[in-house]
């Protein structure tokens, strides 16, 4: 080891922990192992593969409630939020248990003998996430990666990797074998890089930034190998005027400041035709004010602090020339503190455009259903979005005229495991979680056999 990285708690601004820094040696070190023991998972029996999952997911939940203090302290999540997050990846562990034994090919008709397909995994599988979703990010690539015979070798990011050490170790506690899922602990630049360079990774999944992520897949193309990306994003909340108006905006503010608005997801930009535009701010204001934003051991916290002081200077500079409309109440003091602020903005202002990545929404008033799609897909982004309407017709048009890969209509939700999750143009490049995201971590080999 070069030596070791401070982590820090967001919410109190004081250190948390020594983690190793690892050099490039050492990954291939962590490679060589991951090689050797994925030879012997991916000769295991389906349902051994299975066995071995479900029991990871049965230790990942009987210690839910240290891995989701743990990210209370490292992310700064509240309470509530890291509980749903430990057993969220108990929930994937068991959903892609039913994965080894599903993975089936084909048998297709051919003169002259018999063809069959054989879905084979890549070997080791790299998977590089952020610091925003430390534990859910890592599962939807480790879970089917192992699902599928692979070896998974998991970079947490720098800021947040202490759930990710755990879940390491709680795979070793529930008898996954030695070597077959390992955490690396360093930098993006040379832990990351190794993943995208080492010939030995055949497979690589980065969640994080669009500029991270291209660079990532530009490595992965020089190298051969595949590559997911799920990136970021600035996803719209569409409000038309015939939506139920006190739903719509008694859950705006949930759905861009859940997790400080540190979520690929968060509905950064809400739409409002115009002529609500005046009413929606004013049922939006006292949500917004009412947001609980403080320590997040405590259950009733709505919101804790951003992840770094670095951070919250670049959230904080997006209101350098914005127009605020309204602000929440954040404490003072230590910690990386931000009040919820909704902002009013025309379609190219930096904020309309740029992920902020805080707790900061700009609102935009629309004309028609028209205008509503051609704003929503104004940006370079196309992860979720939302749309409130009454109308069944208008959210079919709309959510069919949206180039967002996830969007829901009348709710704000994204992400359930057993759906597809993943974004369209700079917001990423294939999909994760949902019922086919095991065979996206293998191969198809074509066997002939002449009779
Ligand atoms: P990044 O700076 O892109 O970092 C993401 C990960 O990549 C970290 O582990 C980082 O390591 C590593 N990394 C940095 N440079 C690298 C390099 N040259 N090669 C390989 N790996 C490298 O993103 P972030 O700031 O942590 O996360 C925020 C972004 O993630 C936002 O844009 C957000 O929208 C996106 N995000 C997307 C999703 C989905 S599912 N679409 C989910 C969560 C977050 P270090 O820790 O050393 O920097």
């Amino acid at each position: 080891m070069t030596g070791t990285f401070t982590v820090i708690n967001p919410a109190t601004a004081t250190p948390l922990a020594e983690v190793p820094r690892a050099t490039e040696s050492e990954v291939d070190a962590v490679i060589v192992r991951a090689v050797a023991a994925q030879r012997g998972w991916a000769a295991l029996p389906p349902v051994a593969r299975a066995d071995a999952l479900r029991e990871f997911a049965r230790v990942v939940e009987a210690h839910g409630e240290g891995l989701a203090q743990l990210e209370v302290r490292n992310s700064g999540h509240p309470i509530g939020s890291a509980r749903w997050e430990a057993a969220h990846v108990a929930q994937v562990l068991n959903f892609y248990a039913g994965a080894p034994e599903r993975l089936s090919g084909q048998q297709i008709p051919v003169a002259g003998g018999l063809d069959v397909t054989f879905h084979e995994p890549y070997g080791v599988v790299g998977i590089i996430v952020p610091w925003n979703f430390p534990m859910t990010t890592a599962s939807w690539g480790f879970a089917p990666a192992l699902a599928a015979g692979n070896a998974v070798v998991l970079k947490p990011a720098e800021l947040t990797p202490l759930t990710a050490m755990r879940l390491g170790e709680l795979a070793l506690e529930a008898g996954l074998p030695e070597g077959l899922f390992q955490v690396v602990t360093g930098s993006g630049s040379v832990v990351g890089q190794r993943f995208v360079s080492h010939p030995d990774v055949r497979k690589v999944v980065f969640t994080g930034s669009t500029e991270v992520g291209t660079d990532v897949a530009a490595g992965c193309a020089r190298a051969l190998k595949p590559v997911t990306l799920e990136l970021g994003g600035k996803s719209a909340n569409i409000v038309f005027a015939d939506a139920d108006l006190e739903k719509a905006a008694a859950s705006a503010p949930g759905a861009v400041f859940d997790n400080a608005g540190q979520d690929c997801c968060a509905r950064s930009r809400i739409l409002v035709q115009r002529s609500v535009y005046d009413r929606f701010l004013e049922l939006l204001e006292p949500a917004v004010t009412a947001w609980r934003v403080g320590d997040p051991l405590l259950e009733s916290t709505e919101m804790g602090p951003l992840i770094s002081a670095a951070h919250r200077e670049t959230v904080a500079s997006f209101l350098d020339d914005a127009r605020v409309a309204f602000r929440g109440s954040a404490p003072t003091g230590d910690g990386f503190w931000f009040a919820p602020t909704v902002v009013l903005a025309e379609p190219a202002d930096r904020i309309a455009q740029e992920e902020v990545f805080g707790p900061v929404v700009a609102v935009l008033p629309f004309d028609d259903e028209a205008d509503a799609i051609r704003l929503a897909n104004d940006t370079a982004y196309g992860l979720a979005g939302s749309i409130w309407t009454e109308s069944l017709g208008r959210g079919i048009r709309v959510s069919r005229g949206v180039k967002s890969g996830v969007l829901s209509v009348n709710s704000h939700s994204s992400v359930r495991y057993w759906t597809p999750f993943g974004g369209m143009k700079a917001s990423g490049l294939g999909r994760e979680l949902g019922p086919d995201a095991a065979e996206h971590f293998t191969e198809i080999k074509n066997v002939f056999f002449a009779t």
